[in-house]
């Protein structure tokens, strides 16, 4: 089983599957989910993205598996908001597409061609991007704000970028990685942590997303830093797209 060369075969014979994770914020009634691909492999079953997300990136695969999710994100946001239902979904965009000289020219074509209203779409990137050239990130971090998209850095902390980008970059999220909180509720090192990106997000005004929210404690221990927004199993796992929209209530 050879991944790359299935994988561009899975590209063409629509084997990828887009699933939804709720993302559950204290207030707003709009419903927020993050993107996560799976593949069903024709003999495999289905894998999981930790095994080809890595193989992927390796090479340009990795832009098409993107694009690919980018798209149905987009025709699914356009789908539900004729519904009458309001969604936002955060979609994943690796180093190695975000950093391509091409890259917003691509975002206006995809806007301009699914009719996807861009305030609806958060786009995560690591802060391996951040690494890179950042007067090239925050350019398009600008460029593409201004039809609305918001930017989220994922896995926030877990890099080995400086805190100093975060006062430049045009950011509005940080999401906290499952790492720091699995032990949160009993280990006081994990929890002084996650304290001080809590204070870091207050400072520059950007909101928290907390990943692997799993039991009640951690969820007791978060609401006491703030209110943040839960992503976790704890409220909800990955699920494929089209089973997502069914408990969708209409807006208003
Ligand atoms: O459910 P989880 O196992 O879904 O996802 C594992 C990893 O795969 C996560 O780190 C996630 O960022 C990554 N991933 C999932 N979907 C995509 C995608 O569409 N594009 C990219 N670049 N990464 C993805
Ligand atoms: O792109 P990112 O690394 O943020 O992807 C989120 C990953 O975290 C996905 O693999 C998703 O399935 C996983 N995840 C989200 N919530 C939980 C949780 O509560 N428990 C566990 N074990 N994994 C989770
Ligand atoms: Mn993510
Ligand atoms: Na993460």
């Amino acid at each position: 089983f050879e991944i790359e060369k299935d994988l561009e075969k899975a590209l063409k014979n629509n084997e990828l599957v887009f699933y939804l994770q709720s993302q559950i914020h204290p207030t707003n009634k709009t419903h927020f989910a993050e993107s996560l691909i799976r593949w069903h492999h024709p003999t495999k079953g289905m894998i999981s993205p930790m095994v080809f997300i890595g193989i992927a990136e390796k090479s340009d695969l990795i832009v098409q598996i993107d694009q690919w999710m980018l798209t149905q994100a987009c025709h699914f946001i356009v789908q539900q908001t004729l519904l009458g239902k309001s969604v936002h979904i955060s979609v994943n965009i690796s180093g190695r597409h975000f950093t391509k000289p091409d890259f917003i020219e691509e975002i206006e074509t995809l806007i301009a061609k699914t009719g996807v209203d861009a305030h609806k779409l958060t786009l995560e990137i690591t802060e391996s991007v951040l690494v890179t050239d950042l007067e090239d990130v925050i350019e398009k971090m600008r460029h593409l704000r201004r039809y609305g998209i918001r930017f989220s850095i994922d896995d926030f902390g877990t890099g080995y970028s400086s805190l100093a980008y975060l006062k430049k970059l045009p950011v509005h999220e940080l999401k906290i990685d499952k790492l720091f909180i699995n032990e949160i509720a009993t280990n006081p090192d994990d929890f002084k942590l996650v304290r001080a990106i809590f204070e870091v997000a207050k400072t520059f005004d950007l909101s928290v997303v907390v990943e692997g929210v799993e039991d009640e404690h951690q969820l007791e221990v978060l609401n006491g830093l703030g209110k943040p927004i839960i992503q976790g199993f704890i409220y909800a796992k990955p699920i494929p797209a089209n089973d997502w929209a069914q408990q969708l209530t209409v807006a208003q």
